[in-house]
């Protein structure tokens, strides 16, 4: 019987993500892990464990004497955060991976999922469309975590057939829970401010066209390809998906078509992060290994996000 365990699941992805696997396959089928003691109050309608996956022993009994399948690792420090704590970035955000692909490769797990993200991409990278196989050189911690990851992926896939599965996700957009220290935050937070008080400072200059996607296709994207037939899945580093690519500008127009609203620019030390990052991304493998197409686009994501942002969240 299928059993999944959601490790970092009170952060941005797993909220959702742990509610959608919920609703597919059953409340008591997916346990929510994380850090934190008490779970968020959107999780609070299932199973939830403390779980810190540092901590390597008792995370590999929890997931044998609970005979779980299904494992979506999603702890980690993120491209801005990880810059502050390079060395703690590195040991967090790869041993747990460790951890996890040796317990697949023991014969305790059938299947993985493990984030990458368009952080794999660095200043040598072709800038527009940026293709499945290309240089990466990527020039920050967190990129470079991301990178290693998806070769150790593929390498105990190739080595010991481990089924693990992986998108290079874009920045993601969502309003259930708060983002956790990225690059891309900015096109979060600009829709609590504007809605709060119709103005905002972006920390990334009018210009920086980076690849964001809006979380419920996200998530989406992530079950299609974790249910995919295993010979369709042909990437075991990881799949780019495109989203869908604009500027802090591009988003403050959409925004000023709904409502007023007045942008500032302030760019800090994350500008020089974005600028390392692909503008937008090719995801034509993705599309024709299992099928992936995008369902939002920036008009439709922008009136969501607008109607649904809760301010009493803001921080
Ligand atoms: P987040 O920061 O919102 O959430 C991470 C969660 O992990 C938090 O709830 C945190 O408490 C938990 N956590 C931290 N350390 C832990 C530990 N030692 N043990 C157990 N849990 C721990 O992150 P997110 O945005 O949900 O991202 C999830 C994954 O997706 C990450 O690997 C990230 O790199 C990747 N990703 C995210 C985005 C994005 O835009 N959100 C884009 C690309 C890739
Ligand atoms: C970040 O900005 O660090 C993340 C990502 C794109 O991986 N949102």
């Amino acid at each position: 019987m299928k059993k999944t365990l959601v490790i970092g699941a009170c952060g941005q992805i797993g909220t959702e993500l742990v509610l959608a696997l919920r609703e597919k396959f059953g409340m008591e089928a997916v346990v929510a892990a994380d850090l934190k003691s008490e779970p968020n109050e959107a999780l609070s309608n299932g199973p939830y464990v403390q779980m810190n996956i540092l901590e390597k022993e008792s995370v590999r009994s929890y997931i044998i004497d609970n005979q779980i399948t299904d494992v979506y690792l999603l702890a980690a420090l993120l491209s801005a955060t990880a810059e502050k704590n390079p060395d703690f970035a590195w040991k967090l955000n790869m041993e747990g991976l460790f951890t996890i692909l040796d317990l697949a490769k023991e014969g305790h797990l059938k299947k993985i999922f493990w984030p990458s993200s368009i952080a794999v991409f660095g200043p040598t990278t072709p800038v527009d469309n940026t293709p499945q196989y290309t240089v990466m050189e990527p020039s920050t911690v967190y990129g470079i975590s991301k990178q290693a990851g998806e070769r150790w992926c593929e390498y105990y896939f190739n080595k010991y057939n481990v089924d693990v599965r992986s998108i290079r996700y874009p920045g993601l957009i969502s309003y259930t829970s708060l983002p956790g220290g990225g690059t891309t935050d900015y096109a979060v937070d600009i829709f609590y401010h504007a809605k709060k008080s119709g103005k905002y400072t972006s920390f990334l200059s009018k210009d920086s066209a980076l690849p964001m996607m809006f979380m419920e296709d996200a998530i989406r994207a992530t079950i299609e390809l974790m249910e995919a037939p295993v010979e369709n899945v042909k990437i075991r580093s990881s799949y780019n998906l495109a989203g869908i690519s604009f500027t802090p500008e591009q988003l403050s127009d959409e925004i000023k078509k709904n409502q007023a609203f007045e942008m500032s620019y302030e760019p800090d030390f994350r500008q020089a992060i974005a600028d390392s990052w692909p503008n937008s991304i090719d995801d034509s493998a993705a599309q024709k290994d299992w099928g992936w197409k995008q369902k939002f686009d920036l008009s439709s994501m922008v009136k969501i996000m607008l109607d649904e942002v809760d301010v009493s969240m803001m921080a």
